[in-house]
């Protein structure tokens, strides 16, 4: 599958987008919003990642924070589907949390799948996942278990705790914010801010600024994801992210699983959470007790328009 977030080259904004018409259709999932391709004659995307990333360009092309491409499932692996997807910039990340609840509505309201099938299991860069499309319309992803060992989120930070960066000091921008990371598939940096207190100012935060200071830190070989959290209570929380590739989102889904990882790890946050986002609100729940349990992301995926590009 996909080397993780390859450093796209430079997009060219090619005037013709791809060579022969390209169906589409446009979803959302909280305002993060992505162009669905049916794949499932090719188990090749049917675009380039310079060409999805002339597609995302909301001046020159459809607009859109990545390109979800439905492709075939290994044969015999008993998978329904499989997803990659291409950032707006044309890296290619493992896993999107808000990207697969769209997919699972496009693999259903284009009959990718059979109508009766609730639960889909799909192939992605982190391995099997699972989007049950409920009746009232949302969508709730068995997400797995997150990684934690800082060698695998990738992250170069000094573990704290076990093979664990929690809290671990990060000089960003002139202040030390404490980070803890935690891959979903993709990477994530997640802080509260520079202390121990109840998180960050986000109305103050200056995103475009300091975000790409983060994603591009030395401390993050594959890049990275930083999520950037105000706390409510133990069970709610504010969130703002940059994210790798795309810069600010309205809405991040693997990044509001990683926050209240991250939260239970530092013993702010209960494992059931509803996380704001700019773009709403998602629902996450890590079960079990320990550090190994699957997390469970619940929230809206809607279908925008179809179009040919
Ligand atoms: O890891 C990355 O490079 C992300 N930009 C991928 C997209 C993540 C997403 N916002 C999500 O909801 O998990 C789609």
């Amino acid at each position: 599958m996909a080397a993780a977030a390859r450093r796209a080259p430079t997009a060219a904004r090619a005037a013709s987008i791809s060579s022969s018409p390209l169906s589409f259709v446009k979803y959302q999932g909280l305002g993060n919003d992505f162009i669905l391709v049916d794949n499932m004659a090719s188990p090749t995307p049917l675009l380039t990642p310079e060409q999805a990333a002339a597609l995302c360009d909301r001046h020159t092309g459809v607009g859109g924070d990545g390109v979800i491409f439905c492709l075939p499932a290994p044969a015999g692996g008993g998978a329904d589907y499989s997803m990659r997807i291409y950032n707006s910039d044309g890296s290619e990340p493992e896993m999107c949390g808000n990207g697969i609840r769209c997919l699972a509505r496009f693999a259903r309201d284009a009959a990718l799948v059979p109508p009766a099938l609730e639960t889909h299991a799909v192939v992605t860069g982190a391995g099997l996942i699972r989007p049950t499309l409920m009746e009232d319309g949302m969508v709730r992803v068995d997400m797995g278990p997150p990684i934690l060992e800082a060698v695998r989120v990738p992250t170069a930070l000094a573990p704290t705790r076990g093979g664990a960066a929690v809290q671990a000091p990060l000089e960003v921008a002139g202040a030390t914010w404490l980070m803890t990371c935690v891959s979903m598939g993709n990477p994530h940096a997640v802080t509260f801010g520079t202390t121990a207190a109840n998180g960050i100012d986000l109305d103050a935060l200056d995103l475009a600024q300091i975000g790409p200071l983060f994603e591009s830190h030395p401390a993050f070989p594959a890049r990275t994801n930083t999520e950037f959290v105000h706390i409510l209570s133990r069970s709610h929380v504010r969130m703002a992210v940059w994210e790798r590739g795309a810069g600010a989102t309205l809405a991040c889904g693997t990044g509001a699983c990683a926050t209240v990882v991250a939260g239970v790890l530092e013993g702010r946050l209960d494992r059931a959470v509803r996380v704001d986002l700019p773009g709403g609100p998602l629902f996450i729940e890590w079960e079990g007790e320990g550090d190994d349990g699957t997390v469970f992301m619940t929230g809206a995926a809607e279908r925008v328009f179809a179009g040919v590009a």
